[in-house]
């Protein structure tokens, strides 16, 4: 087994990106195979605990407020509620539960406190418990971490130069900074992004080159292909052409060659033909359940017919990182500190995001 190559640079990962494509499938399923078991796909599970009313502007985020999206937005669900669904996961063979909160950054507080609870019960329920809730500080990571927090996912979405044309209420620099501090903890380290934004190829190798210098490499990398919701600045963008996903989860597996690479959003526009060169390329795992977080997804069972037909089993919990212990609120080492951490709001003009705000206004005018 080789040492894992941190020191990547774009014409490196573009070399790849570009093989001919029996090149690049070659390739990259040879070094799946050096590290991973490849008729192993795990199967996660994704929970909106909070949903909609969102501040930020992301240009592809159906949560976003300022969009005219048809979502039905939700306050923090109950610990009770969120251990249901957990437990339903479970039973239909999910081994990770990842929640999340359409929230710009973690505030200390009673609602922290309950997601922190939401941790530890499904730790308990002997699940990997990943969290998405936007910009976090040292001392929220460490407080996860205590919980008994597996991963926490923070996506960079594409590369730095592109970022600048998707959002403009937050920086590259937060989303690199809240990595760091998770990194500070033993919480494992999940970041990817979205295809299919109308970005270049250079703007998804660079988002590659910035995931993969990274050292250590993030454990686990979601690959989506944008799912384009009406009424955000993204709403016309076509769909991701299957051999741009492969081509995408390839090179993202020869470049990081121990990490998780996760087939994300965007799978009911895909073939089973093209998942399973997906998987043979290097995806180790799948979102099941009929919805993502706002989105529609395949269901269960047709998932389940997949698995059976490619002869993939799903995967168990915690083989690749030790299951976390948790500490009970009452014995926690760590108090909320009321940081107010100055997240940087560039706040540039984005010329479809503001066209879309505006069509927000005038409809809600009606
Ligand atoms: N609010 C938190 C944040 O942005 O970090 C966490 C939730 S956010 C919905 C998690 C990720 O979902 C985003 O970083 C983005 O990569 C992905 N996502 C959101 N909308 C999407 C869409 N329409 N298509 C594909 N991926 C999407
Ligand atoms: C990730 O990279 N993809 C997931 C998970 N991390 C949180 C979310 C996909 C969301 C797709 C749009 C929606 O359903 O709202
Ligand atoms: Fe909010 Fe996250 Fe959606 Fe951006 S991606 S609008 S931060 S929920």
């Amino acid at each position: 087994m080789r040492s894992t190559k941190h020191d990547w640079t774009k014409e490196e990962i573009l070399e790849i990106y570009n093989k001919p494509m029996m090149e690049l499938l070659y390739v990259a399923a040879s070094i799946h195979r050096e590290h991973h078991d490849p008729n192993t796909v795990q199967v996660s599970t994704l929970l909106s605990i909070k949903t909609g009313g969102c501040p930020e502007d992301c240009g592809y985020c159906p949560q976003a407020a300022r969009y005219h999206t048809d979502i039905e937005g939700n306050d923090l669900m109950s610990v009770q509620q969120v251990k249901a669904q957990a437990l339903r996961a479970k039973a239909s063979g999910s081994s990770r539960v990842c929640m999340g909160a359409a929230w710009r950054n973690v505030k200390d507080g009673p609602e922290f406190d309950q997601v922190l609870e939401m941790v530890r019960t499904i730790n308990k329920l002997d699940m990997e418990v990943c969290c998405t809730l936007g910009m976090v500080t040292e001392n929220q990571a460490k407080r996860l971490a205590e919980a008994g927090l597996y991963a926490y996912n923070h996506n960079l979405d594409t590369s730095e130069e592109y970022y600048k044309e998707v959002i403009s209420t937050r920086g590259y620099e937060d989303r690199l900074q809240t990595i760091e501090n998770v990194r500070k903890t033993n919480v494992t380290v999940c970041s990817g992004g979205i295809i299919g934004m109308g970005e270049s190829v250079e703007d998804r190798v660079g988002m590659l080159v910035a995931l993969a210098t990274l050292n250590p490499q993030p454990e686990s990398v979601p690959i989506n292909a944008l799912v384009a919701v009406e009424g955000t600045p993204m709403e016309d963008e076509k769909p991701v052409e299957i051999w741009d996903m492969i081509r995408m989860v390839a090179t993202t597996r020869v470049v990081m060659p121990k990490t998780q690479v996760r087939l994300s959003a965007g799978r009911t526009e895909m073939s089973r033909e093209g998942q399973a060169l997906c998987f043979f390329v290097g995806a180790n795992s799948i979102f099941a359940g009929d919805k993502l977080l706002t989105t529609p997804n395949p269901d269960v069972n047709e998932d389940m017919e997949m698995f059976k037909q490619l002869g993939l089993n799903p995967q168990k919990a915690f083989v690749k990182a030790p299951q976390p212990e948790t500490v009970e609120a009452s014995e926690s080492a760590y108090e909320a500190l009321g940081e107010k951490p100055k997240w940087t709001r560039p706040g540039h003009s984005i010329e479809r995001n503001e066209t879309a705000k505006q069509k927000h206004r005038s409809l809600s005018a009606k």
